[in-house]
């Protein structure tokens, strides 16, 4: 990137249901962890503790006690992810052309010059609408990130764009309040997850809040120094190297706010909702 400015990073629960490769991998390393923190703590209290653990009320099926180290480990790790997390970027020569993936939604003809970003203001519900050259007209951000699809593939690429963030902080559309949502400070009435949506609404990702203002989560508009090509989501796509392939959504036509995690083409098909990486 052209600076390195942190901001939060994701921090959500379970995904949706399981169904794939990927999301059962997944679900194993997340129980593997867990039990890895009971036998842990097992030997800090000794078995005697240990049954005195599991004779403890529930809490959502797992002795209170434990619930509470879960939650507390589940805030810590979250607190390091939003201070510290950035996916790894590499020299711009390693940059190759990713295969063209995913037509969802990309299967009638754009015209560039009559595109619009349509953005559902959270507190107003009115949509504002949005040239490229509005995107463009915010600092330009370039980073050489690895872009990871579930099939198994991966291409380093030289992307550019505006980051969400900033869209953000200018335009204050993501509050109730109409205040700017700054990333380092975010309001309390902030949204807590983005939806967007392809202009024929086929293909659709939703974001919690904390990936939608992570400083690499970019509106991009360029790839490899080049303008998008249709295949590749112009006039803009999505691009969150946090996340696999299934979030970048190409040709972004709606922009929106919701209290609940928006619809998600991949994850009603069974994949991880935060299909993190
Ligand atoms: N609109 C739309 N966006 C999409 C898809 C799609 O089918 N439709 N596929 C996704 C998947 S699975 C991947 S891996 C990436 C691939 O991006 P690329 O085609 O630019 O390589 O786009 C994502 N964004
Ligand atoms: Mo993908």
């Amino acid at each position: 990137m052209t600076d390195n400015s942190s901001g939060p990073l994701p921090a959500d629960g379970p995904g949706a249901p399981l169904q794939s490769e990927a999301a059962v991998l997944a679900e194993a390393r997340r129980r593997s962890r867990r039990s890895f923190i009971g036998l842990g703590l097992a030997g800090l209290v000794g078995i005697g503790g240990w049954r005195w653990l599991l004779s403890q009320p529930d809490d959502s099926g797992i002795p209170r006690p434990l619930r509470k180290a879960l939650d507390a480990n589940g805030r810590l790790s979250s607190a390091y992810f939003k201070q510290t997390r950035l996916a790894p970027e590499f020299a711009r020569n390693r940059a190759r052309t990713p295969r063209e993936n995913g037509k969802y939604g990309l299967k009638s003809e754009l015209d560039p010059a009559t595109w619009r970003l349509r953005v559902q203001g959270y507190g107003t519900g009115q949509t504002q609408e949005f040239t490229l050259a509005d995107i463009q007209a915010l600092p330009k951000v370039a980073m050489t990130t690895e872009l990871k699809c579930i099939e198994g593939w991966s291409t380093i690429v030289h992307w550019g764009g505006a980051r969400l963030s900033d869209f953000l902080a200018r335009y204050p559309l993501a509050t109730r309040s109409g205040r700017p949502a700054d990333p380092l400070n975010p309001p309390a009435d902030l949204a807590p997850y983005v939806s967007l949506v392809t202009p024929d609404e086929k293909y659709y990702v939703g974001l919690d809040m904390a990936s939608a203002l992570h400083p690499q989560t970019l509106l991009c508009y360029e790839m490899n120094g080049q303008p998008l090509t249709a295949g590749h989501g112009a006039p803009l796509r999505l691009v969150t190297p946090l996340k696999y392939g299934i979030k970048h959504i190409k040709r972004i036509g709606t922009i929106a706010f919701a209290d609940t995690r928006p619809k998600d083409l991949w994850a009603e098909l069974g994949y991880d909702w935060d299909a993190g990486h």
